[in-house]
């Protein structure tokens, strides 16, 4: 009965029908209900903000190779490809919810991890693994990181974005994705063990020193979401009244630390007790925070701010803002690094506007220096065993540029240009240091090992645009030179 209704159905879509008709026909099935995703991914306007609507229209029109999304030209005139463009850049007649009991619904457990192994079953070193996000064809990589074998690799939810964070004994990592799905992933067992989605737009995650806790952050809807970590099983929601920019935990202060984006607020959510409440303790800040990073003690937050002279020190410990900092453009969130330099403390972040590297005096909040380069850069990563920083250059014509700069001088030292005409981007160190891992950004894209002391090329594995690595040793030891 149904397949001789759609002949009719299809015929009058092409004729008379509205964008909301078509999106209901064509794309319902796969992109749910009041499009907050299903097998696809949300189509809300905060998860499309940052695609061009060319690009959407585009998608609508040919598909996308190697996904599910397939081409709708043959069906769909261009009058209806372009209503259908438009309309997903509007908010839906009613507004797209996720609450609690979304939450519990969505949680699925993939494996019963009380019936695993606990120690790794596998031969490498677990606190030399890699885990490298192919953001090209939505996978994760499991690399050794002594023969950078890969050990697994397995698909992920639309759109994994930002660090992937670890349990303190780097058995579990967990993965958010932007659209609100976080995962478990066992890496001794080399399975993954447990979903949940906490959200429709999600920024990132952060799992609690004693590795019991998962704080997720979300723009849809703002709040605050928190899981046991042992299963990813809802424990509660926190209404935070604004868009989260991102959580991060504080390993020394047994706390997590939120930025709010619509509030001017840090909040530090303690989980010290036997049974912390997760009572918010409220910073004022001087603006809004879009992101900070962590002085090298955890005691201050060096944060973007759009309205002081580009940063603002905040000190977590009196909640007073200590200072404005220089930075001339904003960073990308969680993209600086920090090092001793004689002596001292320095921390060096990129801008997404400018291509200039600030690098600053962490006791006296001066600008040491502005290291003009080739570009906008996203990415500055390190090693406490390494001479040099890396840093790319994402934007403009020398985005397959990668500059090292030393970190003694603060001069250029070299320039590589490891795949011409296509980007090179974020790096990340094995745990000793020797070898680092670079990213070549693009669809028949590479992940490039190199020696960190010759510069020399030791192996290029081919790979879909991978972007962000993250060494487990490194991760979970709050490295220097590394993301937290
Ligand atoms: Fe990211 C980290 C926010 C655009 C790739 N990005 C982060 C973090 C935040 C953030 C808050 C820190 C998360 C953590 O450590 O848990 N990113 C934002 C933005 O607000 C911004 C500018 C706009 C947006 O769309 O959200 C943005 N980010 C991008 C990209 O366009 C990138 C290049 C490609 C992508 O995948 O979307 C990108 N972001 C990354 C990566 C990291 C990241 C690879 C992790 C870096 C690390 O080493 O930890």
């Amino acid at each position: 009965m149904k397949r001789l209704l759609l002949v009719p159905l299809l015929w009058a879509g092409a004729a008379h029908s509205t964008p909301a008709e078509d999106y209901h026909l064509h794309c319902e099935s796969c992109h749910g209900l009041n499009r907050i995703g299903a097998t696809g991914p949300a189509l809300l306007p905060e998860s499309l903000g940052r695609i061009k609507p060319e690009e959407v229209r585009k998608v609508i029109e040919q598909g996308r190779p190697a996904s599910q999304m397939a081409a709708f030209a043959p069906q769909l005139s261009a009058a209806q490809i372009d209503g259908l463009a438009s309309f997903l850049q509007q908010p839906p007649a009613s507004p797209a919810t996720w609450d609690e009991r979304d939450i519990r619904n969505s949680h699925r457990l993939l494996a019963d991890v009380n019936q695993l192994p606990t120690t790794p079953q596998h031969h490498a070193d677990p606190l030399n693994l890699f885990v490298v996000v192919e953001s090209g064809d939505h996978h994760i990589d499991i690399l050794d990181g002594n023969t950078f074998a890969v050990l697994d690799r397995f698909p992920t939810h639309f759109a994994v974005h930002g660090g992937p964070k670890f349990s303190p004994d780097g058995r579990f990592v967990y993965f958010a994705s932007r659209d609100g799905w976080i995962s478990q992933y066992d890496l001794h067992n080399l399975k993954l063990i447990a979903e949940t989605r906490v959200g429709l737009n999600t920024r990132n995650l952060a799992v609690s020193k004693d590795g019991r806790w998962v704080l997720a952050g979300n723009y849809l809807p703002g709040n605050l979401v928190l899981l046991n970590a042992r299963d990813l099983s809802l424990v509660k929601t926190l209404d935070t009244a604004s868009r989260v920019s991102a959580v991060y935990t504080a390993p020394p202060r047994n706390s997590f630390i939120v930025a709010l984006k619509d509030v001017n607020e840090v909040w530090e959510l303690s989980y010290a007790a036997a049974q912390p409440s997760f009572e918010p303790r409220r910073i004022q800040a001087q603006d809004v925070l879009d992101d900070f990073s962590f002085s090298p003690d955890y005691r201050q937050l060096v944060a973007t701010s759009r309205k002081a002279g580009g940063g603002q020190v905040i000190d977590l410990d009196t909640g007073q803002v200590v200072t404005d900092i220089p930075l001339s453009g904003m960073p990308h969130l969680g993209s600086g690094t920090y090092w001793q330099r004689n002596g001292q403390w320095v921390f060096a972040t990129p801008n997404i506007s400018k291509g200039q590297i600030s690098v600053i005096d962490l006791k006296t909040w001066k600008l040491i220096k502005q290291i003009p380069t080739l570009g906008p850069g996203f990415f500055m990563r390190s090693h406490v065993n390494s001479r040099y920083v890396w840093s790319d250059v994402f934007f403009g014509p020398d985005n397959d540029a990668i500059h090292l700069i030393d970190k003694q001088t603060l001069e250029i030292a070299h320039t590589l240009r490891p795949m011409p005409g296509k980007t090179a981007a974020h790096v990340e160190f094995t745990r000793d240091g020797r070898y680092l891992l670079l990213s070549i950004w693009a669809t028949d894209g590479a992940l490039i090992v190199y020696d960190s002391q010759t510069l020399k090329e030791i192996k290029r594995l081919p790979m879909n645009k991978p972007s962000g690595k993250y060494n487990v040793g490194n991760k979970v030891e709050f490295a220097e030179g590394t993301s937290h």
